[in-house]
């Protein structure tokens, strides 16, 4: 079996993995990737598309940021509606800062472009299958790749592989416990090419269920409806979802052409401890949030920030303290934004019949809402993110 020798290995090429090596690299210190799918498949797959400003900072940092700033969409507010009656959502007056609409396979494009540039080995289409040695001072990733059996011996694990991955179930059962809810509903999300005719992102809620504008350009609209969990895009012609997504908006939208219709299931999970001896985990390897937050991507970013200050350090001063305490560190930043993703879908998702106590409830945190600047407020702060270094 062939042995490659390396400072990190790291498990997975999506938003975690591959900021974790270019933030490494960028310090000197090298690491390999191994990523199970092609290429081509993670530089496709949809999924989020907007950043916080430290996700925009951290990409700056690492100068993998020019396409982002040439074709991101910079917003600085959004829409909460409730049947109808719109709340705007001011981020620039609440808290000075911003986000950035950037789709995240254009991230995963511009972060495999710069490891690349960078010397950073990726190895796609190799499948993880075993790591071993995480309580010794030299861990060795088992991995597949073109029919054989390889290994990279490393000093430390980046378990960056996402919800099914390897990492997590690599942690020892005793050595965490796991919270968890699975939302009684999905999202059907479209993106068409469709000019869209607005300017921010709408939250709606609708007696008929929640509904999302999001976009990708001034061309490329991103749009999303909740769907019941055992719905499927067969039920859901253009025509139907064009209708539906106006209906709940209460806005007329330009229409166009559907080329990516996929129903996601919404769930929250976390364990709450994201280290097993030198592997650590970042990512969706640790955490899932329900999408109304549009946290995933930026979770992960802020993991792998701490991760590689932890290991530069370790690399630099032989100390371990920002590695020992990493966990404790990335666990209280993601109860934060698991409560906020859990309080968004809560607020804006159809969840009870009309006139029921929840429902009315529901409308008094809308009415709230509409008379709260501290609300308001509330709702800003934790929807462009907080500083780096709030959760020591
Ligand atoms: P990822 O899952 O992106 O990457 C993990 C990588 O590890 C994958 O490429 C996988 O192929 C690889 N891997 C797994 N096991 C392996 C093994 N054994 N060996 C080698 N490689 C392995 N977030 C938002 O903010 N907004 C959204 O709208 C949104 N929509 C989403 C829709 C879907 C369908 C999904 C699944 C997620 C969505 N997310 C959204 C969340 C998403 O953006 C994640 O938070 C983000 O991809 C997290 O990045 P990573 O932790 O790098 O995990
Ligand atoms: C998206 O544009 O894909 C998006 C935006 C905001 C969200 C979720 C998804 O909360």
């Amino acid at each position: 079996m062939e042995t490659i020798r390396t400072q990190v290995g790291i498990i997975g090429a999506g938003p975690a993995g591959l900021t974790l090596a270019l933030l490494l690299e960028k310090q000197g210190i090298q690491s390999v990737i191994i990523e199970n799918r092609s290429r081509e498949y993670v530089e496709n797959r949809v999924r989020a598309g907007l950043l916080e400003y430290n996700t925009v900072e951290v990409f700056d940092n690492l100068g993998a940021a020019e396409r982002l700033h040439q074709e991101g969409l910079v917003h600085h507010g959004c829409y909460i509606s409730y049947n109808g009656k719109s709340q705007h959502i001011d981020f620039a007056k609440h808290t000075q800062k911003e986000v950035t609409i950037y789709g995240q396979q254009e991230v995963v494009k511009d972060l495999i472009k710069a490891c690349s540039e960078r010397g950073i080995d990726i190895l796609f289409e190799a499948e993880a299958t075993q790591i071993e040695g995480c309580e010794s001072e030299n861990p060795v990733i088992h991995f597949t790749y073109k029919g054989e059996n390889l290994s990279i011996a490393c000093d430390f694990v980046g378990g960056c592989d996402g919800f099914h991955g390897l990492g997590r179930k690599t942690l020892p059962k005793e050595s965490y416990n796991e919270f968890k809810i699975e939302y009684p509903f999905s999202w059907l999300g479209i993106l068409a090419h469709a000019v869209p005719s607005y300017e921010e992102l709408i939250y709606a809620y609708h007696s008929n269920g929640f509904a999302l504008a999001s976009l990708r350009s001034e061309k490329i609209s991103r749009l999303y409806l909740q769907v019941d969990n055992d719905d499927s895009v067969a039920n859901w012609s253009d025509e139907k979802i064009w209708d539906e997504l106006e209906n709940r908006l209460g806005i007329q939208l330009n229409r166009g052409e559907i080329f990516e219709k996929s129903i996601t299931p919404m769930r929250s999970f976390m364990i709450d401890n994201m280290q097993y001896g030198r592997l650590f985990l970042a990512g969706d390897a640790a955490h899932i949030v329900p999408p109304t937050g549009a946290k995933g991507l930026n979770l992960a970013v802020a993991d792998v920030s701490a991760l590689a200050n932890g290991l530069i350090q370790f690399y630099q001063s032989s100390e371990q303290t920002l590695l020992d305490n990493y966990s404790r560190k990335c666990v209280a930043r993601v109860w934060r934004v698991q409560d906020f993703s859990n309080f968004m879908t809560y607020l804006c998702h159809k969840q009870s019949d009309e006139g029921s106590f929840e429902s009315l409830l529901q409308k008094s945190k809308f009415d709230y809402l509409t008379i709260s600047e501290a609300y308001q407020k509330t709702i800003a702060e934790n929807y462009v993110g907080f500083p780096f270094d709030t959760f020591n």
